[in-house]
């Protein structure tokens, strides 16, 4: 062949290979891609509230209160890990100040109390933890501190900054940072003991904030109620608004400051991509009491809450409380494994895998986007209607002998969040029937439904905002244990 020949072989491959759907204008970068397939991730809220049975501490507790006696860091992260846990994020310092590492900044820190004689290190321990059993290993560095005699000045912010970059710095690759709202209110404040409120608009440099993360840790991603890579759900019970868009305008949001239902929905005009992640506890604290033991989550209570979460395009975080020697409760650990073991049984046979499905419409009449790659277990692949469709409907055959109760849609999100209202239908001895409806759909949306067979099932996409495009699609029969709650 001549090579001028094989030049334009090669040219003409490329074009084709690199062929794909038109993406929006708003779409998630590659690390928030990673984020969210993660979908399950857990808080560690372990400190000196756990010693002084306490929510938010004063910021006057003696660091001798701190002394777990049988602290296990493996056996936070083995326990997590069986529950399908990706990454944890511990509150390195909460509300009252008191550190979990030997900050060179204070002498309110674990080096003044009585755990390994004032030398241990928590943060090192949980890290090395969660990297010998491939977990990601994430930190919480409350912005709040009710010990700090500077709270409410620039001294306190240089002190924040200098913590921040000595945890970013001393122990290896942190995947996230999480930037709590609750700042200002009454507190020790080095002995002042006052009310000290602060502008929550202006007083914390967030932009610099920001860039200290990236700057030292550039595959962190940052959580705040105002993103800019994952925020706040706008409750802590776990929930996400049935309608998620990973959209948000930025503009609306600060941190500590922002309308809760706004959170809870994302905003389909948003301008940048943000991911909705959803914070509730185990048990009825975020810090272990003895008195919440009764109040531990259920297996099926987790369950419900990876639907309204997961299922709603967010990602769930649970926060798992270690106890005063510093373990998981046997409890807590069984409801996380039992939760895992739920969730994979019922998504282990997709009815529909590898069905023939038809579309009345295909991007480009080109074979890569067939409809077939909705079942084919492939998240890359996809399906997408003609350039010019903002509608369209695709239908397989179903087993008509088996009932389902589960439906699982994915959009290939990396174009951006596009479906923005669909039904399920399912041919029935009486006709076409519809069984599910929902509006977004992102990175996955589950349905439940009460269990139903049929001889045939149709995706009808009723709108979107570009040409529809879905990666993913199944059918599921609950297995026991995954029930609404
Ligand atoms: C809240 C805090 O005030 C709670 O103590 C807890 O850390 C929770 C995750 O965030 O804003």
């Amino acid at each position: 062949m001549k090579p001028l020949f094989l030049i334009f072989l090669f040219f003409v491959s490329t074009l084709y290979a690199q062929k794909e759907i038109t993406p929006n204008k708003v779409v998630p970068s590659q690390k928030q891609l990673d984020y969210q397939s993660m979908e399950v991730v857990g808080f560690i809220h372990f400190n000196m509230n756990t010693f002084t049975d306490k929510e938010w501490g004063y910021g006057d507790e003696s660091p001798t209160l701190f002394d777990p006696k049988k602290l296990d860091t493996e056996q936070w992260v083995k326990a997590a890990k069986d529950g399908g846990f990706k990454e944890l994020i511990l509150t390195a310092k909460h509300h009252d100040g008191f550190c979990l590492w030997p900050s060179a900044y204070t002498e309110h820190s674990i080096k003044n109390s009585p755990y390994k004689n004032g030398k241990g290190d928590i943060v090192k321990e949980f890290v090395e933890a969660c990297a010998k059993y491939g977990i990601k290993a994430g930190l919480y560095l409350s912005p709040w501190d009710r010990n700090h005699a500077g709270y409410g000045t620039q001294d306190y912010l240089t002190y924040y900054k200098n913590q921040l970059r000595e945890l970013l710095t001393n122990y290896g690759k942190i995947t996230e940072v999480w930037f709590d709202g609750a700042n200002g209110g009454d507190g020790y404040y080095g002995g002042a003991k006052e009310t000290r409120k602060i502008d929550k608009k202006s007083y914390y440099p967030w932009e610099e904030i920001r860039e200290i993360v990236y700057k030292l840790q550039p595959g962190a991603s940052i959580f705040s109620d105002a993103g800019p890579d994952i925020h706040w759900i706008g409750n802590e019970r776990g929930i996400a608004g049935e309608t998620l868009w990973s959209m948000l305008d930025r503009t609306k949001v600060a941190v500590g400051d922002a309308d809760s239902d706004y959170l809870n929905t994302g905003d389909f005009f948003g301008t940048s991509w943000v991911i909705g992640q959803c914070d509730v506890s185990i048990r009825k604290g975020w810090f272990f009491h003895t008195t919440d033991d009764e109040t531990v989550k259920t297996p099926s209570q987790l369950v419900d809450l990876y639907y309204r979460s997961v299922g709603r395009n967010a990602v769930f975080l649970l926060n798992l409380p270690p106890n005063r020697d510093g373990l998981f409760a046997d409890k807590d650990v069984a409801s996380l494994k039992k939760f895992k073991e739920i969730l994979d049984k019922t998504f282990k046979e997709n009815m529909v895998a590898n069905a023939k499905v038809t579309a009345n419409s295909q991007f480009a009449k080109d074979a890569k986007f067939s409809p077939g790659n909705l079942t084919d277990n492939d998240a890359n692949s996809y399906w997408a209607a003609a350039a010019d469709k903002r509608q369209a409907s695709l239908e397989m055959a179903i087993d008509s002998t088996k009932k389902f109760d589960r439906i699982l849609l994915q959009e290939p999100v990396r174009f951006g969040q596009r479906i923005c209202s669909f039904d399920i239908q399912l041919l029935r001895p009486g006709g076409w029937q519809t069984i599910a409806s929902g509006t977004s759909i992102g990175y996955k949306r589950l349905l439940r439904i009460t269990p139903i067979a049929g001889s045939k099932l149709r995706i009808n996409i009723r709108d979107a905002n570009n040409t529809p495009a879905l990666s993913n699609f199944g059918v599921f029969k609950a297995a026991g244990g995954d029930v609404i709650n």
